[in-house]
């Protein structure tokens, strides 16, 4: 009796998560355990600050909003690792300590936002991957044919995220779900969306999408974005 009630009860769970499945949501929803986050709400003001809207954000990526399957999709660690990795969605999410920051995404174009995101630290995953002693920068490369490098000394020495969540929201599509990096301190071309690849190189001298066109490889906002 108490049996089939059981059975009952996870063939829900599991026909709830198949029913989710595709929104972006399924993974993140364990069944028993914790409170189930319902179809969520904005967060618009964190620890007395106020955050800007997901919607404040502009559209203008190379190919426009991406969509990501994740019965598919894998987020790899490559290039000059000891240990190559390769990550489902929900491994990144699952296996890693989650953090929240607000962080503000300034775009050369003359907007910014102010978002809370929360994530894991790439750090953690590079301590996974072991760079080499040669590996200089990590190149992003985004779902969209969007490449972007930055230091492995930043990623290493401060608490850089690598996000899934904004505003208390899975990303959306448009905003680069599954995964956005969230380059503290640089323009927003450094904030890769749709990542999923992450190659270590030495190639200090490489340039990423917009790097080509002659915006700074470092990208630091303390800095000019255009030149090197
Ligand atoms: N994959 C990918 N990531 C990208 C871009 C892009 O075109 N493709 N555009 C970048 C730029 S120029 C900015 S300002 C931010 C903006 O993020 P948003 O479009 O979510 O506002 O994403 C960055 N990340
Ligand atoms: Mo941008």
């Amino acid at each position: 009796m108490g049996m089939s009630r059981t059975r009952i009860r996870s063939g829900l769970c599991a026909a709830f998560v198949a029913a989710l499945l595709g929104t972006g949501v399924a993974g993140l929803l364990g069944c028993g355990g914790g409170p189930q986050p319902l179809q969520g709400v904005e967060v618009r003001a964190y620890e007395g600050q106020d955050l800007s809207s997901i919607n404040d954000m502009r559209e203008n990526s190379i190919q426009g909003p991406q969509a990501v399957d994740l019965s598919t999709y894998r987020l790899t660690i490559t290039g000059l690792v000891e240990q190559p990795v390769s990550y489902a969605y929900a491994d990144v999410i699952d296996d890693h300590q989650l953090y929240t920051k607000v962080v503000t995404l300034n775009c050369v174009e003359g907007w910014s936002v102010d978002i809370l995101w929360e994530g894991v630290l790439v750090r953690d995953l590079l301590n996974e991957a072991k760079p080499t002693e040669d590996a200089r920068i990590a190149i992003f490369k985004c779902v969209d044919g969007y490449t972007t490098s930055v230091d492995v000394a930043y990623l290493q020495g401060r608490d850089i995220l690598l996000a899934y969540k904004m505003n208390g929201l899975v990303l959306p599509s448009e905003r680069g779900f599954p995964f956005q990096l969230v380059a503290e301190d640089k323009w927003g071309y450094k904030w890769a969306k749709w990542i999923e690849e992450i190659e270590l190189s030495s190639d200090i001298g490489y340039k990423g999408f917009w790097e080509e066109f002659g915006y700074s490889k470092d990208g630091s906002l303390s800095r000019p974005s255009f030149g090197n």
